[in-house]
C-alpha cells in the first residue's frame, strides 16, 4: 500500500546481514550512517532482550543513494552486516554443508515453524524461522530513519512509549505538552520506555519473573505523529486511507495482534456525542479540536491533530520452558524446540512500530505533495499544505 515510496528488506536473523532498498525519496535530502545509527541503537535497548544483542552493534552501511551526505533521488540501499554469522557460518552456509547440520523439528507454538515448514514442504524448521525472526526489524528501523530524516525537513515528528507489560499498565495519557522527541528522549533513558517510575519498577519486575520462569511477556505501545497537515491518504478507496495503510504496517511487525487509532476499542464506551472531537472557531481560517479521540484521522484522512496509535504484541513464542509440541519428522509428541531468546521485545517493537509510521507518513506526504527534489517538495507544501 506504498504509494509514493517503495521498499524491500532481504536476509536471515544468523544470515550475512541484512538488506534493504528504499526507492521514492526526493533528492538533496541529508543521510548520514550516524543517524541511521542512533535509530538502529535505540532499538536494540530495552530490558528482556537476549544475549544476542550484546553481539550485535547494529550499523547501517550506505551502498547507493547518497553522493556527499546528499540523497540523489535514486534507490537507497543499505546493508547490516550480523555480527553473530561468524558462528554459523556452516549452518547457514549458502553453499551446501561440508558436514550434515541438525535440523530442527519440534514447531513452536505461536511462532511460523509448523505452518512455514508445511507451507514450503520443508524438513527444517530452520529454513522458515531464519526469516520468521524480528531480526528483520533491524532493516525496517533503519530504512524508516531514512524516512524520518525527510519528516524532520517537513516538520513532523514521530515518537513512542510503552503503556502497558504484561499486567504492568501505565494509565497516564500521552504527554501532549512534550513534543514526540521530547517522549522520546524521556522514554529512551527507560529500560521500558516507560516514563512512569513506579511503573516502570513493575514492568521490569514483570520481564524478571517471566525470565526466570523461563517464560515471556507482551504488551502494549503507544505511537504519536505530530505536525501532519490534513488531508494524507483518500477516503475514495478503502485501500488509500492513511488508516488502512498506518494499521497494515504495523500490524505486519513481528508478534503484533492489534492496532488502536485514537481511543481505540475504549470508544464503544462512549456515546457519539462523548467521543467524537467537537470543531471551534480560532481566528481567521483556523478552527480547534479540544479533544483528539480520532487519534487524528477522520474517515481514515489525516485531520492536523496527532497521529496517535497504539499496538498490542503477544508473548515471544520461543519459550526456555517449552511449550507441548510435534515433531515433523517422527510424528511424537515432544518439547517445543528452544533457542537463545529475547523475554520481552516491546520496547523494540515500539521503536520498530515509530519507524513504520515515518515510512507511512513520508509516503503519504511525498503523494500528497510530490517533488523530485526535497526542494520542490517544500515549494509544493508552502503552496497547498493546511494546518
Ligand atoms: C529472535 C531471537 C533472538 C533475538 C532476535 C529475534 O535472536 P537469537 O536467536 O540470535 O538470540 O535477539 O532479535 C534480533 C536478533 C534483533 O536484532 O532484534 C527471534 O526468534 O525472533
Amino acid at each position: 500500500m506504498m504509494r509514493s515510496l517503495r521498499w524491500l528488506t532481504a536476509g536471515e536473523s544468523h544470515g550475512q546481514g541484512l538488506v534493504g532498498i528504499l526507492e521514492g525519496l526526493p533528492a538533496g535530502l541529508e543521510i548520514d550512517s550516524d543517524y541511521i545509527a542512533e535509530q538502529l541503537a535505540r532499538r536494540q535497548r530495552g530490558h528482556g532482550r537476549s544475549r544476542r544483542m550484546k553481539i550485535e552493534q547494529d550499523r547501517a552501511e550506505i551502498i547507493s543513494g547518497v553522493r556527499h551526505g546528499l540523497t540523489l533521488g535514486s534507490p537507497v540501499a543499505l546493508m547490516i552486516p550480523n555480527k553473530d554469522w561468524v558462528n554459523w557460518r556452516g549452518r547457514m552456509s549458502v553453499e551446501p554443508p561440508k558436514k550434515a547440520v541438525q535440523p530442527v523439528t519440534l514447531p513452536r507454538p505461536g511462532h511460523a515453524d509448523l505452518a512455514g515448514v508445511l507451507k514450503y514442504g520443508f524438513s527444517d524448521i530452520r529454513n522458515v524461522l531464519e526469516r520468521a525472526s524480528a531480526r528483520e526489524t533491524a532493516m525496517r528501523v533503519a530504512l524508516g530513519s531514512l524516512a524520518r530524516r525527510l519528516l524532520v525537513e517537513l516538520g513532523i515528528q514521530v515518537g513512542s512509549r510503552v503503556v502497558a507489560i504484561h499486567t504492568a499498565l501505565d494509565e497516564q495519557p500521552w504527554p501532549g505538552e512534550l513534543s514526540p522527541e521530547g517522549v522520546n528522549a524521556r522514554a529512551d533513558q527507560s529500560p521500558v520506555r516507560c516514563l512512569d517510575n513506579a511503573v516502570e519498577k513493575q514492568m521490569v519486575a514483570a520481564i524478571d519473573n517471566a525470565r526466570q520462569a523461563g517464560d515471556s511477556v507482551g504488551g502494549v505501545f503507544e505511537v504519536v505523529a505530530t505536525g501532519l497537515p490534513y488531508g494524507l491518504g483518500s477516503y475514495g478507496q478503502w485501500d488509500l486511507k492513511l488508516r488502512s495503510r498506518l494499521a497494515e504496517a504495523v500490524i505486519s511487525i513481528n508478534a503484533i495482534q492489534g492496532v488502536e487509532v485514537g481511543l481505540g476499542f475504549a470508544s464503544c464506551q462512549r456515546l457519539g456525542s462523548q467521543y467524537h472531537d467537537e470543531i471551534l472557531p480560532a481566528g481567521p481560517g483556523r478552527v480547534l479540536r479540544p479533544t483528539n479521540n480520532a487519534g487524528g484521522m477522520e474517515a481514515g484522512i489525516s485531520n492536523a491533530q496527532p497521529l496517535m496509535l497504539r499496538a498490542v504484541m503477544k508473548p515471544i513464542p520461543t519459550l526456555v520452558k517449552p511449550l507441548r509440541s510435534v515433531d515433523i519428522a517422527t510424528g511424537e509428541a515432544g518439547l517445543a524446540h528452544q533457542e537463545r531468546t529475547d523475554s520481552c521485545a516491546v520496547p523494540a517493537a515500539s521503536v520498530v512500530a515509530e519507524s513504520m509510521v515515518c515510512l507511512v507518513v513520508a509516503d503519504a506526504m511525498l503523494e500528497k505533495f510530490g517533488g523530485d527534489s526535497l526542494e520542490q517538495l517544500r515549494a509544493h507544501m508552502e503552496s497547498s499544505a493546511k494546518y
